[in-house]
């Protein structure tokens, strides 16, 4: 047998003063998730934690479920401190896996149910995960030939975990009977789990999260959105993802001891009936399935009266479409911006209409601390744009096993570079401006150009690429690929299929390919990749083609180029 491998530690530690500072805040108060899915499941044992398409779980029944999951992952092999990538859809069970991760130590790195093995394979090597626990099938993908090729890649993935039908793996119902007893609750400034950044160049970072913090801002969270135990809320965007997670998300309901209904897909035509079946009082979207909603509640005939709030966030919402959600749904919108590594803003429920529409609010804690700096690193003057730097008692200071991004992403005093631009108004509420770095925000998916332009790069008829956001009417944004061909250029869907067959996840595939001559350069025959894609995008909208080309044609070369 081999002996095991030293892991890198999992840490995210603030300076001692500050954490001193936060504990004696109140801030951090010492809860850890399984201490708290205990709590609840003692105040709450029967009231309703979580619907699924055709289930209904009590607080109680929850718990038995995550510790006897807890139980039989250890008995399977995994070990305390191990760390085991899920990627689960919209089910009750994603509660009772992530709660059993919390129960036995075992440390969740959160994937999406669009990621596929380009994202899996770097997600497992950079946790060196030795556990992938996933669902058989979603959304007419079968997730198992996935698992297979990425324990291929991945050798130190011991445990495989399916739910539903296992085929070769193992099976999530089927789990050895516990060994023994769950060990003791972890420290509540140990790493909880790993959540993903979007990735605003190269792939995504890990963002490893402590019960302490991550708990705070579940609390404040649940305090800002008002939630009590009869809010009922439709986790519609995937719940791996940081805003319907815990902005105020599934945790915060559970917090409250209200109830989770877990939809499978965002569609009015899914959504709606739950809405009404189950009388949802809240719910998240990204802007672009907010637009569908607006557009379907006017004539949907379910009854949507029940809902109190509608939480946007992930990408701008535009005011216009702000302002349309109270006449048409009848219900209080807030706009939420936040961010996987730490800081969210809130518009207030009670804030006057203006702000609501026109903002995207205002940090959670008094112990936010946000910097709006011009390039030079002096802060700008009031109301102006500027680079968001933030640090503050649920905001990581470093990332996991990346000393390169660590180096970009925080200063020496220990603030987050946000990336995004904003302008800070004179009562403290952000407008958000844009963003500094270049990714593609895609209907609240961050795309990194590097990492797409890196797949482009690898087809034999390729011999350039740059990959810019355009305007899109519907996503916010869509991501465009200017190509330089090398020899016969390939057709565009071609190329596409070829990025989807390496493996990459169907939401980074470009949403259009234009291809030119040649990229223009400076005098000096040079130009950084930033300036380049900037006057690729720049040239592109002037000709006005930009918003009236559907998304999915790959507009003809044009001729000249840039
Ligand atoms: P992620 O790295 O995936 O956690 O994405 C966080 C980023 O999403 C932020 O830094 C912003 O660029 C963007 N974002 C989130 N919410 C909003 C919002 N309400 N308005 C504009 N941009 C947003
Ligand atoms: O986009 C995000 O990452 C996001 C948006 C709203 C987020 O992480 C959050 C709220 O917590």
């Amino acid at each position: 047998m081999n002996p095991p491998r030293p892991m890198l530690p999992l840490r995210q530690t603030w300076p001692d003063a500050f954490a001193a500072a936060y504990r004696a805040a109140g801030y951090w108060t010492g809860e850890t998730f399984p201490a708290l899915l205990r709590d609840r499941a003692a105040r709450f044992a029967h009231r309703t934690a979580v619907v699924g398409a055709d289930q209904r779980w009590s607080y109680a029944e929850l718990r038995a479920r995550a510790e006897r999951i807890a139980g039989g992952l250890l008995a399977l092999g995994l070990a305390p401190g191990d760390r085991v990538v899920v990627q689960v859809p919209n089910i009750p069970d994603f509660l009772s896996v992530m709660f059993g991760l919390f129960c036995a130590r075992l440390v969740p790195v959160y994937a999406l149910p669009a990621h596929r093995q380009v994202e899996i394979v770097h997600l497992a090597q950079k946790s060196e995960a030795r556990g992938y626990i996933l669902a058989d099938r979603h959304e007419g993908f079968d997730h198992r030939p996935l698992a297979e090729a990425v324990r291929g890649a991945c050798p130190g993935l011991a445990h495989v975990v399916v739910i539903g039908e296992a085929g070769p793996f193992a099976a999530l119902d089927a789990l050895p009977p516990a060994a023994g007893p769950l060990p003791p609750d972890p420290a509540p400034d140990e790493v909880a789990f790993l959540q993903i950044s979007g990735g605003s160049t190269g792939l995504s970072k890990l963002i490893p999260r402590t019960h302490d913090d991550y708990l705070y801002s579940v609390r404040a969270s649940a305090e800002i959105c008002r939630l009590t135990p009869e809010s009922v809320y439709l986790a519609a965007l995937p719940v791996a993802h940081n805003f319907p997670m815990s902005s105020p998300g599934v945790l915060g309901v559970l917090h409250a001891g209200g109830t989770v209904v877990m939809c499978p897909s965002p569609a009015p035509a899914t959504a709606f009936p739950l809405i009404a079946r189950e009388r949802v009082t809240l719910t998240g979207l990204v802007p672009p399935l907010a637009l569908l909603w607006l557009q379907a509640a006017p004539s949907s005939g379910h009854d949507l009266s029940s809902l109190e709030v509608l939480q946007v966030g992930g990408a701008k919402f535009m005011p216009e479409a702000a302002r349309r959600v109270r006449p048409v749904l009848g219900c209080t919108l807030q706009q939420v911006f936040g961010m996987a590594e730490g800081l969210v803003n809130y518009t207030r429920l009670d804030d006057p209409e203006e702000v609501i529409v026109t903002t995207q609010g205002r940090p959670i804690s008094p112990a936010d601390e946000v910097l709006v700096l011009d390039d030079a690193g002096n802060p700008v003057a009031e109301g102006e744009p500027g680079h968001l730097l933030t640090r503050g008692p649920y905001t990581i200071r470093a990332y996991h096993n990346d000393p390169a991004a660590n180096a970009r992403a925080f200063t020496p005093d220990g603030y987050y570079r946000t990336g995004d631009v904003v302008l800070r108004r004179a009562d403290g509420h952000l407008v958000v401006q844009g963003r500094a770095s270049d990714h593609i925000n895609r209907a609240g998916e961050k795309i990194s150009a590097e990492e797409i332009e890196d797949h482009l790069l690898a087809h034999p008829q390729v011999f350039d690429a740059a990959v810019v956001s355009l305007p899109d009417a519907f996503l916010g944004e869509r991501s465009c690929a200017f190509v330089i061909a090398g020899g016969e250029p390939p057709r565009p869907a071609a190329l596409k299929a070829f990025m989807r067959g390496r493996g990459l996840a169907d939401f980074k595939v470009p949403d259009q390919i234009v291809f030119v001559p040649g990229f223009a350069t400076t005098a000096v025959g040079k130009v950084s990749r930033r300036e380049l894609r900037a006057r690729l995008r720049a040239d592109f909208l002037a000709r006005g083609t930009a918003d009236d080309t559907p998304a999915d044609t790959a507009a003809p070369a044009p001729a000249g180029g840039a």
